[in-house]
Formats: structure tokens, sequence, C-alpha cells
């Protein structure tokens, strides 16, 4: 990307039709970019350069004396702006015309079209956030529950990077320790500071432990985990991804085999996104489509971390359901004897206990949920673990910074020359540093900031 002397512009909402449509501009220029398109309407309002920081203007955008749009302008001056950089912010009327064409304004003016996440880039670039900061913003727009979006809060808010920086700092003393002895040949170092650089070599490690141990609720609580609902024809799956889901989004119908495609989406269960996908009845068939049907039923089996197989209890258990509940003992699974509301007509021989439930009447549908969430995520969620739940760069960061401070105290405990004892504890503390974003390389911080949307 490029560099901060350059003024950005972006449409910063979804493009389509709206109330709204709010347009961003930052960077140098951003006060003059505005001035160049904004017309002030009314006593009190005025051109940006005039205005002071954090007000907010009435007018319009023309554009070579034309009308654009009818607009509000912030105008927000550096430093206390998310960029810290001075900008200014136009809300025009939603629909996809008029925010193209104010933005084509402001592109005539002197801006440059931002790239997707250089707001937020130029935020870490100017120290307004780190870069586990910066990731917490991207969370916090893709999260699709509220503890998800507790999680990103707390590390937008710096909580885990409050560890990262403690962690390195101890690191960096341990560093400057070994380093000084390199300076001081002569001087050995004593057994008893030996002893304690190795104690707090070891601290460190299990520090990167406890944070590496969250790395599995973090990947659930930022993608979700993906649910396959498998079972015969009619069973009821598309009734309970429906029940899950709280409204109608599959087909229901008594004839067989009418779900021949999958359907995915996403169900809040208990704090936890879930990816529920409704497949094609498993059943032996003749028919191309359903056998087409049935060969992605197992594809999406092979993806999803967890199945719920549903079985109609008001016919008996077939023997193909017997195969089909054989074939996938091997999964993490939840095995749902549905129209619990009828009359039973078998039992089932699998080995686990089923959850009898109604898609008719909804019972055993909150049980199921708990179960969900049991056999997902086990014990409580609390409240202290939402705010350390590192992503999976932090984690291979982790990993790399883990393995170099065991081979430091190896090497230390070994009495290895220095050099060496010092070249793999720098390595543990640049690794431990890429989580904040203390060493970067350009390369990182692309692929970081190209997954951000355009505008942010
Ligand atoms: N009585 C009763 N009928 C149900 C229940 N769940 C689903 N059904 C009916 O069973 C039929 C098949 O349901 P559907 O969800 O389409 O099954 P799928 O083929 O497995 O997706 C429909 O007529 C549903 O109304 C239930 O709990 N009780
Ligand atoms: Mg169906």
């Amino acid at each position: 990307m490029n560099s901060l002397s350059e003024t950005i512009a972006a449409i910063a909402t979804p493009l389509g039709e709206g109330g709204l449509a709010v347009l961003r501009v930052s960077g140098p220029e951003a006060l003059v970019v505005a001035d160049k398109v904004f017309v002030p309407v009314g006593k009190s309002s005025l051109k940006s350069s005039a205005a002071t920081s954090h007000t907010i203007h009435y007018g319009r955008v023309e554009r070579d004396g034309r009308f654009v749009d009818e607009v509000l302008v912030a105008v927000l001056r550096a430093p206390r702006t998310f960029t810290r950089e001075d900008t200014v912010e136009f809300s025009c009327h939603g629909g996809l015309l008029p925010a193209k064409l104010v933005l084509d304004a402001l592109l005539a003016a002197g801006a440059r079209l931002a790239a997707p996440g250089e707001f937020t880039q130029r935020a870490f670039l100017n120290g307004r956030l780190d870069l586990a900061q910066a990731e917490a913003v991207a969370d916090l727009i893709h999260a699709r529950t509220e503890l998800a979006l507790t999680a990103a809060g707390e590390q937008l808010a710096g909580k885990l990077s409050q560890r990262i920086n403690l962690l390195r700092d101890d690191l960096v003393k341990t560093l400057a320790h070994i380093e000084a002895h390199i300076d001081f040949p002569d001087e050995d170092i004593a057994p008893d500071t030996r002893g304690q650089l190795l104690a707090r070599l070891e601290r460190g490690i299990e520090f990167m432990d406890e944070l590496l141990r969250t790395a599995d609720e973090g990947q659930i609580l930022r993608r979700g985990i993906r649910a396959a609902i498998i079972g015969r024809p009619n069973a009821g799956k598309s009734s309970l991804l429906n029940q899950l889901l709280g409204h109608d989004r599959a087909i229901v119908s008594p004839i067989a085999g009418t779900t021949r495609d999958t359907i995915e989406e996403t169900a809040n269960i208990r704090g936890l996104p879930v990816v529920f996908v409704d497949t094609a009845g498993l059943r032996e068939s003749r028919d191309d489509i359903e056998r087409e049907g049935i060969r992605r039923t197992r594809a999406m089996v092979a993806k999803a971390e967890l199945i719920l197989h549903v079985l109609d209890a008001s016919e008996p258990i077939s023997a193909e359901d017997e195969q089909f509940l054989a074939e996938f003992a091997g999964k993490k699974r939840i095995v749902v004897l549905n129209k619990a509301d009828l009359p039973r007509a078998g039992d089932c021989k699998s080995p686990e206990h089923p959850n009898a439930i109604s898609c008719l009447t909804g019972s055993g549908i909150e049980a199921l949920k708990d179960a969900i969430k049991q056999l997902v995520w086990a014990g409580e969620i609390k409240a202290e673990m939402l705010q350390v739940m590192i992503n999976s760069r932090h984690q291979d960061a982790l990993q790399r910074a883990r393995a170099a401070t065991v081979r430091t105290a190896e090497a230390l405990r070994t009495n290895r020359t220095l050099e060496l004892v010092a070249m793999d504890l720098r390595i543990a503390v640049n690794a431990v540093g890429e989580i904040v974003g203390k060493t970067t390389t350009e390369d990182l911080l692309d692929s970081i900031f190209s997954q951000f949307c355009i505008g942010k």
C-alpha cells in the first residue's frame, strides 16, 4: 500500500440501497479535498477547513458547479480520529448513485481510492492501534454472536496486547542480560543468575502455553463450527434446521427427497456460531440426482466438525439407518430421535443416548442446543476466557516463539556459547512481537489488511 502522505477516500457503508451512505476521507489533505466539493448551507455551516474539530455541517456536494447530493459533513481533526489523521466523513443519501457520485467528486478533488483495510492500517501505522487490536476491528465486524463480539471488544480494548507486551518485555529483559555478558566475555554468568534466567524463561513458556490453549475456542468464536444434519429422507432434517434457526429457511415436505441440494446457515447456539448444513437424505437410490445428493452429503460430513444424525422415531429403525449410523460412528455426533410426538415404533441400537425431540411441537430442542454447546465447548463460557482468544496467526507466532524459548533454555542449561543462546531468544522476541506488530513485514501487513472491506 502507499504512503501516508496521500489522502484516501472510500464509501464506508455497504453498497446498495439504504437510508444513508457514509464516505470517509483521511489524510493530510482531507480538509482541502472536502473544501473543494462541499458548499455549506445555512448560517452555522462552515467549510471544513474553517470548522472546529468534531463538528457537523450541513450543505451540498457539488461537482463543476452541478448539484450532486445533500449531505452532512463531520470534520474530525488529527489526532483525535480513528486514523489519527485529519478525517472528514460525509453522510449522504443511501443508494448506489449518490454515494458513488460523491466519491467521484472526492477523487476528482485529489483523494485516492482507499485500498481494503487502509483506514485501519493507517490507525496501526500511526500508533492508534497495535496489530492485534487492528485484527479485532475485523473480528468485530464479522462477529456472528454476542460472545464473539465481546471477545473482539476485549481484544480491541487491548487485553490480549497487554499480556503479549508483558511476555515480550520479560523475554527482552532476559535477552539484555545475556547480551551484556556477551559484551564482557571475561565474566561468566554466575550459577544463581543462570538459575534466575532459566526460571524466567520457564515462566514465559508457561505463559505461552496458557495463551495457546485458547486457540481452539478463539477459532470457534471467529469462524464458528460446521454441523451437518444428516439422516434418511423424511426424518425431519429440514424441520430441525428451521427449529434451530428459529425461522423457516429450508423447505419441509412430506415427499421424501425434497432437499436435494445442501442449505447452510449460521445459528447462535448458546452464544456459539454454528453453521448448520441441511443435507440430502441418506438413502441408497437409483435416482441420479438423489445419488449425487448423497455423494454431497458424504462430502459435507467429511468437512463438518459435528453431525446431527436425525432418525424418525415413528418408524422402525431400518437396516439402512443402522448402516449409516455405523458409517459415521467415528465423528463427533449427536443422534436425534425426531417425531417424539408420534407413537414410538422401535428402538435405536445406536451406542449414544439419543436426544428425543419433536420438530412439530418444539419439545427437546432447547436440550438439544445444550447438548450441542456441551460437545463443542466443554464447560462454562467464562467472562475472563473471552479476554484472550488468540487467532490462528497468533497461534502460529506463539508456537514459533515457544519452540525458540525452549531452545534458549536448553542452550543456557547446557552451557552453550551465549551468542547461540541470544540468537534463539531473539527469534522468540521477534515472533512474540509479530502478534502486536512490533515486528512486521510488508507481506504480513498486506495479508492482514487485505482481508478487510474497502472503507474500513
Ligand atoms: N409428527 C411430526 N412430523 C414431523 C416432525 N418433524 C418433521 N415432520 C414431518 O415430516 C416430514 C418430513 O420433514 P422434513 O423436515 O422435510 O424431512 P427431511 O426430508 O429429513 O428434510 C414433513 O411432513 C414434516 O412436517 C415431528 O417432529 N413430528
Ligand atoms: Mg429436507
